[in-house]
């Protein structure tokens, strides 16, 4: 195949030749459309021929290989991250810039893959980056949704869920894959004949999967992230027309759950998680017979990671298979599968712990419920043998009290399980898993996520980047080369050069704030962001209480004011569809927003939005444009975090809590370059033993809060009903779960030590250049070579 990016007259002779052939149309009257497709295949084109080389290279060498089984995938755009990791942008540009076109603005065309709802589904996307990049032989696995994270718009200051039709147009950059195509099954009914379970499912469904290239940042290395498609087979149910038919299985890949608040369509939400880890497993096990015909061997050469607990299911499925398909005895399959399989723990949050209704889980999946029932039956059994007493084995059981729990089986059947950040691996180890950790020490284990460097600064963040070359030539492949930064933090130059990048990418997000939403941000304020899902937990509450409070001191105290340094106040957070109180709290600060950006008495010092439909794409803007990152979570309930390591990384400085990454945030940078504030975490869990605390004695106490909590209900917010936030004062006053009320005090005065810090320029931008410089411990490169080290034991492709 011809390469058409050698130079740039080559290129562009051939982009104007394809459109002329695909479109019928010439390049000065082509839409923005038509050139993103055109460009999208070229660079496809390039890809394909490495994809190949990789795929060639991984069947022919004996080694080992990681599968990331994860419910979500947050990729964001892909074009700009191909474009450049292929090295292409260069050419691309000169060309462009021959004929006055804006690279920017075609590949703004292409749509945000959103098969993720927040941390979770990005980490896996970062993951992959890291593996494609550092050579390790890896594969995601997935589910390709038709609908991705719902697109959010603000109508009256309410969040309004839109679909997000991700495919509508197709996706340049999927392969499908057909003839890998493997069938599900559910329902039905299990026999024993001759002593061996015979399967009889009600329904088949074909899993059809969809492969999207992972390119590595300039390394030839092309690997694979696999989404799997759900469609009808011909043998339908015999209660279902053809079009029900096809309707209920189209669902299945139909779309991702938003809701992560409430378990609604639990049957669905279950078929899902076997769906895409039956699958996978499936072709695992079959391209490991079709290369090494010895199912004892799998554990040396695959391992599953399990991203939360959504794809535990790939435990029972693969003794499924061992035990039903190739006849090997329990006891060995036990082995082969809990030597193959390594879960991650992404929440304590009890609500959050998957526990599936046995009535709901048994009718869908008998024969995946019955290999549930005997590893429970065998792990009690081995339990009580060891003399264990009966109140820890109904504990610990997989199966009790009418519910499967999906974080006992991954355990279980696991021979790794990890945190994804020090104080959450401690808090799992000692209070939340104390058990599991007496009885397997050997499982747990931390590790501390990470981001990519490449989306995330060398991407989104061209300006800084270019300030790092100036002391490294070779921070992109080893971040922690970032370091040498430390020692420039007390040069003016460079303080006057992360200063002025600062600017620059403010400006830019201001700019898009103002086309889209109209609200002018003065770029010399201080931005000071919360963006992320919108829960209880994350305290977006407290940060808005407090800008009431701020207003109200700007209304009252001259003093006050006179030191106040203008701020931006910028929030982005989607609410899952059915979680009420979180789409209260939305309502609360566009309320704030509209009265205090009206306020000419304020409106100089004191701006607030919310940014709509807060994505991959919109982060990328945001991460480099903030001064002081809100990571204010109520300490113990953020595992790890991800975006307060993102914003560090392009030299915010962070307010927050001692919750999650914050810790290790702080033990890198000191105390002098983040401004912690709050409960920690084991003042937070010794008040839940004690019965809580009272949130009406801090009411009564503390005159400045109290008003603002009154603010909420006395008609203060003109344009909403008097009892629009009635149930958020009740919830704080009553029972405030989170301690919004308890830590209020410590973080305003957190608020006004980072005030004046900021005025304090000297000492900012070497705070600021200090984080830039420590954040090299949070690519996800570091991450993943733990993993690889220290659980997958796997080793990068020379
Ligand atoms: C689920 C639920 C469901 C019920 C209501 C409360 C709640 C809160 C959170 C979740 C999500 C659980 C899994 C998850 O997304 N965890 C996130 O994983 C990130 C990557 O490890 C980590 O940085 C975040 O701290 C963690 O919340």
């Amino acid at each position: 195949m011809s390469n058409y990016f050698t130079d740039e007259y080559t290129f562009l002779s051939e982009f104007k030749s394809r459109l002329e052939r695909r479109y019928i149309i010439e390049l000065k009257d082509a839409s923005i459309r038509q050139k993103y497709h055109v460009l999208g295949e070229m660079v496809s084109e390039v890809i394909a021929k490495n994809w190949l080389e990789t795929n060639l290279e991984l069947h022919d060498i004996d080694h080992k290989e990681v599968y990331y089984f994860s419910m979500e995938f947050l990729m964001g755009r892909l074009i700009t991250n191909n474009i450049m990791n292929l090295g292409l942008r260069d050419t691309i540009e000169k060309a462009f810039a021959m004929e006055d076109l804006d690279l920017n603005a075609i590949e703004h065309y292409e749509s945000d893959a959103g098969l993720g709802n927040g941390g979770l589904g990005r980490l896996a996307a970062c993951f992959l980056d890291s593996i494609a990049s550092m050579g390790y032989p890896g594969f995601g696995n997935g589910i390709r949704y038709r609908y991705g994270l719902f697109e959010q718009k603000i109508e009256d200051g309410y969040q309004v869920e839109k679909p997000d039709d991700w495919l509508k147009e197709g996706y340049v950059w999927e392969v499908r894959k057909e003839e890998e195509a493997v069938l599900i099954p559910f329902g039905g009914y299990v026999s024993f004949e001759d002593g061996n379970a015979v399967y009889y499912p009600d329904e088949q469904i074909h899993a059809v999967p969809y492969d999207v290239p992972v390119v590595g940042n300039h390394n030839g290395m092309v690997t694979s992230l696999r989404l799997w498609n759900a469609e009808p087979t011909d043998k339908r149910p015999p209660h279902l027309n053809a079009f029900e038919y096809d309707t209920e299985i189209r669902r299945i890949s139909g779309f991702l759950y938003p809701d992560d608040a409430t378990r609604e369509g639990k049957v669905l939400r279950i078929k899902q998680q076997y769906f895409f880890s039956a699958a996978g497993v499936q072709n695992i096990v079959r391209k490991h017979m079709a290369k090494y015909n010895d199912l004892s061997t799998l554990p040396d050469k695959i391992v599953i990671q399990i991203n939360d607990t959504h794809p535990s299911l790939v435990i029972a499925e693969l003794m499924r298979l061992l035990v039903d398909d190739y006849h090997i005895d329990w006891e060995q399959a036990w082995t082969i599968t809990t030597n193959t399989c390594a879960y991650t723990n992404h929440t304590i949050l009890a609500e959050a712990l998957e526990k599936w209704p046995v009535d709901i889980f048994e009718p869908v999946l008998p024969r995946i419920y019955q290999i549930i029932e005997e590893i429970n039956r065998r792990f009690c059994k081995g339990l009580l043998d060891s003399n264990y007493p009966q109140e820890t084995v109904t504990k610990l059981a997989i199966i009790a009290d009418g519910v499967v729990k999906m974080a006992h089986l991954a355990i279980v059947g696991s021979f790794s399980v990890n945190g994804v950040a020090a104080l959450h691996t401690d808090i799992l180890k000692n209070i939340e898993m104390r058990d599991f950790n007496t009885l397997y020490p050997e499982k747990f284990n931390n590790k501390t996520n990470g981001i990519t460097h490449r989306r995330w600064l060398l991407h989104s963040n061209p300006e800084l980047s270019a300030i790092l070359d100036m002391v490294s030539d070779n921070w992109v492949y080893d971040p922690m080369e970032l370091q040498k930064l430390v020692k420039k933090a007390t040069t003016k130059k460079y303080r006057a050069l992360i200063k002025k990048m600062k600017l620059a990418k403010k400006k830019a997000l201001a700019e898009r704030i103002y086309d889209e939403q109209g609200i002018e941000l003065d770029p010399s304020s201080i931005f000071d962001i919360q963006v992320k899902r919108l829960h209880e937990y994350k305290r977006q509450l407290m940060n808005a209480l407090h800008i009431m409070y701020v207003y109200n001191k700007l209304k009252s105290d001259a003093d006050f004011k006179a030191n106040y340094v203008p701020h931006s106040f910028i929030f982005g957070a989607k609410a899952a569809s059915g979680y009420y109180f979180a789409k209260k709290v939305i309502k609360l600060i566009n309320t704030i927003a509209h009265k205090v950006n009206q306020d000419p008495d304020t409106n100089e010092l004191l701006k607030v939005v919310f940014v709509e439909n807060y994505n991959v794409t919109y982060a990328e803007s945001i991460m480099p444009a903030c001064d002081l990152s809100e990571q204010i979570s109520t300490a113990s309930k953020e595992a790890s975090g991800t975006g307060n390591m993102k914003f560090m990384m392009n030299g915010a400085i962070t307010i927050g809590t001692l919750d999650g990454a914050n810790v290790e945030i702080a033990e890198l940078v000191g105390e002098d370059n983040i401004v912690l504030f709050g409960l920690t975490s084991d003042e937070v869990n010794s008040r839940y033993e004690n019965g809580g605390y009272q949130p009406l004695d801090v009411y009564h106490n503390h005159v400045d809060l109290r008003l603002v909590i009154d603010q909420l209900t006395n008609g203060f917010f003109e344009d909403v009903d008097k009892e629009e936030f009635r149930e958020i004062s009740d919830r704080l006053l009553q029972q405030d779960h989170y301690f919004v009320l308890e830590d209020f005090e410590s973080y305003r005065q957190a608020h006004e030590r980072a005030n004046e810090l900021y005025k304090d320029e000297e000492a900012w931008f070497k705070a600021s250049i200090i984080n830039i410089a420590k954040s090299g411990y949070f690519s996800s490169d570091r991450t993943i070579r733990q993993y690889a080290e220290e659980i997958w034991n796997i080793e990068p492709l020379k």
